[in-house]
């Protein structure tokens, strides 16, 4: 049995760097990680992959050959991964003793509707892959009621065609507060509380004849109960461990993982209620914020920052566990 996680999400959502960042958090907790890259248009990867869709086609090849656009050859690619899927299965045994963390692409098709992704990941869990899929959405869509509706919307899409266990995420929370002021307190959003409030908002920016059609929405959101997001800021070691202990609940890992002593018993004995966690994050981000600390910043400083925090703070995570 093998443990994983399918990392999807739309475009920019940070997929790449989050697999990067739980790589180097999970190696240092001594749970023996490799990444899988199946998106052949990531660039500027800062990871190395132990296997590389690029090995077995590539974007250059299909355009090449089939004159495609760039979405039509990622498509393709997607595909034929599917169609010689016993490629990834036979590379995936040499890392048997592995936690595998898939990278993929943020065409949103892939998660709505095209059926190669789900077909690729329900062969695997055949296989005795025992699959979390990690959906990371934009925190920035939480400024607007009208984005906010929509990224509900696909993550139930999302989660309904996957059919994986499913932590939701909302990506790069340490730069919310620059992206606009929230209508309500950051746990109205990770907890999807009452919508009747978010319709208000939702009304005030639509035309009359979508009042009925905005309720409706919300009301079919509210109805099946299943939508609720974790908060990610990448090089907040605090931040990538409560995911992962959430991550570890889903997929099992914590009743019998892959490592010696299996810490995930323990991180997932060492947990807050996910109320407390949404406004721990709304002090730590959105409170006292020094502009200079908020501003964009860029992968290599992203992952420096990374890597020195979980140098030296995975011994206290051990040692406090
Ligand atoms: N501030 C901040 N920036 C982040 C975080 N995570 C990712 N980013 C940035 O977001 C941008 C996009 O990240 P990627 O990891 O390339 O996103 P992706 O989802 O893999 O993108 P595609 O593969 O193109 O779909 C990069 O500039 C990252 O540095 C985060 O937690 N905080
Ligand atoms: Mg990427």
């Amino acid at each position: 049995m093998s443990f994983g996680q399918i990392v999807i999400g739309p475009p920019g959502s940070g997929k790449t760097t989050y697999c990067f960042g739980m790589y180097q958090f999970m190696n240092a907790i001594n749970r023996k990680t490799i990444i899988v890259n199946l998106d052949p248009g990531n660039e500027n990867v800062p990871y190395k992959s132990e296997i590389d869709i690029n090995d077995l086609i590539t974007l250059e090849d299909v355009q090449n050959e089939f004159q495609l656009g760039p979405n039509g050859s990622m498509m393709y690619c997607i595909e034929y991964l599917e169609n010689n899927i016993d490629w990834l299965i036979n590379k995936l045994k040499d890392f048997s003793e592995y936690y595998i963390l898939f990278d993929f692409p943020g065409q949103v098709e892939f998660f709505t509707h095209h059926k190669s992704v789900r077909n690729i990941t329900k062969i695997l869990e055949k296989l005795n892959f025992r699959l979390t899929c990690i959906y990371l959405v934009d925190a920035s869509y939480c400024t607007d009621a009208n984005k906010f509706i929509s990224v509900l919307m696909t993550t139930l899409t999302t989660m309904m065609m996957i059919e994986l266990p499913q932590v939701n995420v909302l990506s790069k929370i340490d730069i919310l507060s620059n992206m606009g002021k929230l209508d309500f307190s950051l746990e109205y959003y990770t907890q999807v509380m009452d919508l009747s409030y978010l319709l208000h908002h939702l009304n005030n920016t639509s035309s009359e004849n979508f009042f009925g059609l905005n309720k409706i929405l919300c009301e079919l959101i509210e109805e099946f109960n299943m939508i609720g997001f974790q908060t990610l800021c990448i090089n907040d070691k605090n931040s990538v461990y409560n995911l992962l202990k959430e991550i570890d609940k889903s997929n099992g890992y914590i009743f019998g993982g892959l490592s010696e002593g299996n810490e995930s018993i323990m991180m997932s004995a060492n947990t807050t209620d996910p109320l407390t966690e949404a406004r721990q994050v709304q002090e730590k981000y959105f409170s006292n914020i020094d502009d200079s600390q908020n501003i964009m910043k860029s992968d290599r400083e992203i992952l420096q920052d990374s890597v020195s925090s979980l140098d030296l703070d995975n011994i206290n995570i051990i040692e406090n566990i």
